[in-house]
């Protein structure tokens, strides 16, 4: 279904592209070289320590069309800023964009370059990852994290309250378990209470991690359990799940986005299968730019 929506989305965003009337595109007429030498060369990037980072780094290896480019790093918030500023203008910009993202909900006329050469791979899910031994020290800790499961649009519900209304996710995870009680009734059946269980669920700062993890930290609560929630890096939160000083993670994007990190890992945690299904990494442009390939942009030579 969520597949569906974003080929829709996307066959709209083409249509609305056929339609561009950019001041940009009729300077230009089009020309893709144009686009390419107007961004500098340059992707906006997000943290350095991003899956999507170490991705598309391999992107600019891997397409000459990317020969010479330049992945320029920051923060979220700060991709967030110039993509505002380039929208407005209707100035091109290339960004690293990801679903679910509430960037979308705001920009729906956006999309993803195609990329024939798959590195940003299809369709991602995240997953739950455990330490060895979790299963033993903590059992009922371990089945609900293993019975935790839910949609893209559940996810994106509570990151598009929070973006809306500027209330701490964690609030909004809050009233969202309060009225999805079905969901959280699947995720605790046959779970006993426990009487302050601590558990450490280690995540990184995105919004998409810090829905999920709010909400279980309070279906975990709700149960008994005393649940703290630690951001941090991608690589910092796979060292800490295999090294056993963390208990488990919602946050692991697979099989491309986190690959190196889960690869290096993989023998020294439980991987407790998909939470959530229908995500995506890539690269993203406005709608109203005439081009629909990573092979369309020319290299900086
Ligand atoms: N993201 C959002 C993260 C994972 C969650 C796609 C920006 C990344 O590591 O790239």
């Amino acid at each position: 279904m969520k597949r569906f929506s974003l080929v829709i989305g996307l066959i709209a965003a083409l249509v609305l592209a056929g339609c561009g009337d950019s001041s940009f595109e009729q300077k230009n007429d089009s020309n893709e070289t144009g686009y390419s030498k107007a961004v500098n060369y340059t992707i906006t990037g997000i943290e350095p320590g991003a899956g999507i980072t170490v991705t598309t780094e391999k992107a600019i290896e891997a397409y000459d069309s990317l020969h010479g480019w330049t992945l320029e790093q920051s923060s979220t918030a700060a991709m967030a800023i110039e993509l505002d500023k380039a929208m407005k203008a209707r100035k091109p910009i290339i960004i690293t964009g990801w679903n679910p993202h509430w960037t979308f909900a705001k920009y729906p006329d956006m999309k993803y370059l195609e990329d024939p050469k798959g590195i940003y791979g299809g369709v991602e899910e995240i997953r739950t990852l455990a330490r060895k031994g979790l299963q033993e020290d903590k059992p009922e800790a371990y089945k609900i994290l293993d019975q935790f499961h839910w949609e893209v649009e559940d996810m994106e519900e509570i990151m598009y309250e929070s973006n809306e209304t500027g209330e701490d996710i964690a609030e909004v995870a809050k009233k969202w378990v309060a009225n999805n009680s079905d969901k959280v009734k699947e995720w605790t059946e046959g779970i006993n209470d426990v009487d302050g269980v601590k558990i450490e669920l280690v995540s990184t700062p995105w919004d998409s991690e810090r829905a999920s993890a709010s909400v279980l930290k309070e279906v975990m609560e709700q149960k008994g359990f005393q649940v703290s929630i630690t951001p941090v890096d991608v690589a910092v939160m796979f060292e800490s799940i295999a090294g056993g000083d963390g208990d488990a993670t919602l946050a692991a994007w697979l099989p491309i986005t986190h690959k190196d990190f889960y690869d290096s890992y993989k023998d020294d945690f439980d991987d407790l299968g998909a939470n959530l299904e229908g995500a995506k990494i890539g690269l993203v442009v406005p709608a109203y730019m005439d081009i629909d390939s990573i092979e369309d942009l020319e290299p900086n030579e």
